[in-house]
């Protein structure tokens, strides 16, 4: 009833766009922000070896995508990053938050996966602050203001359930985190009994924080489906939910989401809203290509329970 519209253009960015030579195979679950009236997305890039970089694309209008010519320049040099980036890094979810680009992403080694925390004014220069979890915990999502006076993530600790549930955990510094509480568990979606973890950076309304979340079923032979949902966060404790749509908002459907390196997945790490209501959702289609589906944002309040939604 609720459900995202797919853009005709998909994909809007596939590994062939990137520059010959690159050796670029996948593009996908990149995170995407709106600054100073430009679209521009941190490129989760994947190359034959399974070697992950983020690289930057821009864009006027949201729909053409033009790559940089190289990835971004990150310190695979410093040892503490590289331990945790030399196999996998993805799934950055990009914050405005301070007048500076915060990007939350995922990083690997085999203790298991830790949040890590890059920071850039312009995209072109990086700072690397640290990985800011202990294993196992992935998909963070950073608020873009503080909350009660402290930083606010939503995150997936691979804890409870099955393979985890959506929480919120707080920070003075960006660094150390903690004060954690539950916000969903996968066993009360009906559609996502196996995981539930943040998608895009929520979104400030004045109904709440509209949070578009990844939810993930079982299927028989341990076929994992990765959907979309949408739930509402009160805007002072992120750990209560004041509504939530009761259907998947994005199912794997289309062949691009189907078939791929990991069939059956639709992911997010970033949406636009536009000054018009239009929310663009960003997404991986079976961890190959990245795509896009729009949707009005009062219909996603509808969908979590908001009678008369107010933009
Ligand atoms: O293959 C589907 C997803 O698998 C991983 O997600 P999870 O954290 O649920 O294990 C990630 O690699 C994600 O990027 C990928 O889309």
């Amino acid at each position: 009833m609720f459900q995202l519209k797919r853009y005709p253009g998909n994909p809007v960015l596939t590994g062939k766009d990137f520059p010959e030579g690159s050796g670029i195979r996948r593009v996908f679950n990149s995170g995407v922000i709106k600054a100073g009236g430009r679209y521009v997305m941190a490129c989760r890039v994947e190359d034959a070896a399974l070697r992950n970089r983020i690289w930057i694309a821009e864009s006027d209008d949201g729909l053409r995508w033009v790559p940089r010519p190289g990835p971004a320049e990150l310190p695979h040099d410093d040892p503490d990053f590289a331990e945790y980036t030399a196999g996998m890094y993805y799934d950055p979810r990009i914050t405005y938050l301070d007048g500076r680009y915060y990007l939350m992403h995922a990083a690997h080694s085999s203790h298991g996966c830790r949040l890590s925390l890059l920071s850039t004014s312009d995209f072109s220069r990086f700072e690397w602050l640290g990985h800011v979890s202990a294993p196992d915990n992935r998909n963070g999502a950073l608020f873009p203001e503080k909350i009660n006076g402290l930083y606010a993530r939503l995150e997936r600790p691979n804890t409870g359930g099955a393979f985890g549930d959506m929480w919120v955990s707080y920070s003075p510094d960006l660094i150390f985190w903690g004060k954690a509480r539950c916000v969903l568990r996968n066993r009360d979606v009906r559609w996502a009994w196996t995981k539930i973890g943040p998608g895009a950076v929520p979104i400030r309304t004045e109904h709440g924080w509209l949070t578009i979340f990844h939810g993930v079923r079982t299927q028989c032979a341990q076929h994992y489906v990765y959907q979309l949902g949408v739930c509402l966060l009160a805007l002072d404790d992120p750990s209560r939910v004041i509504g939530r749509s009761e259907e998947a908002i994005l199912e794997p459907e289309e062949q691009y989401e189907l078939v791929g390196q990991t069939p059956s997945v639709v992911f997010t790490s970033g949406a636009v809203l536009e000054d018009d209501g239009e929310l663009k959702v960003y997404y991986g289609g079976a961890d190959t290509v990245q795509c896009l589906a729009t949707i009005r944002i009062e219909r996603l309040l509808e969908a979590c329970g908001v009678a008369s939604p107010r933009v």
